[in-house]
């Protein structure tokens, strides 16, 4: 798991309800901004590199690892051909959100078109490109989790009440 440094140092012992994997360790700046939100929103969050390209077996064990630990929602942040959030939608039946990122030369286009034009009846919610894609990954997250869970209902509202005044 990583830690706010973005340092891949830090183990959970307890599966997390998010789980969150990276293409890459190149990846890791952009999901900066959602420790803090899924911290606020009392998610718990692990986060995993695993290209669906070069390491398919790790990422195959690391979503049957977190399905059988009771993981609710996935996330996926990739760049380029980004076949990530795909690729674990195709392997789990949790919702996955797709995170694009802006790691090639095409800025993030590639990859936005990549994770958001998914076959019929094999749903990736797709967020906007980079760290704020990455940030409303947290929220939606939260927002799926809150329809039964009043305590992270009560933090989205919170969070909502937040923005209205100003904030960001
Ligand atoms: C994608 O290719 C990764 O998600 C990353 O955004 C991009 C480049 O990966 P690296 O070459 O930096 O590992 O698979």
């Amino acid at each position: 798991m990583a830690g706010k440094s973005g340092k891949t140092t830090r183990k959970t012992k307890k599966t997390p309800r998010v789980m969150i994997v990276l293409g890459s360790k190149s990846d890791l700046p952009v999901i900066e901004g959602m420790y803090a939100l899924l911290e606020r929103f009392g998610l718990s969050y692990g986060v995993e590199v695993a290209s669906a390209h070069r390491q398919p077996q790790k990422l195959k064990r690391i979503i049957t690892a977190s399905e059988k630990g009771g993981t609710e929602i996935f996330v996926a942040a990739a760049g380029m051909a980004a076949h990530l959030p795909g690729v674990m939608a195709s392997m789990t039946g949790k919702p996955v959100i797709g995170i694009p990122v802006a790691s090639g030369p095409l800025m993030g286009i590639d990859a936005l078109l990549s994770i958001v034009q998914m076959p019929p009846g094999v749903p990736v919610a797709t967020v906007a490109v980079g760290s704020a894609g990455a940030r409303n990954a947290a929220c939606l997250a939260a927002r799926m989790l809150a329809l039964k869970d009043a305590k992270v209902a009560a933090a989205v509202e919170d969070y909502r009440k937040e923005l209205a005044r100003g904030g960001r």
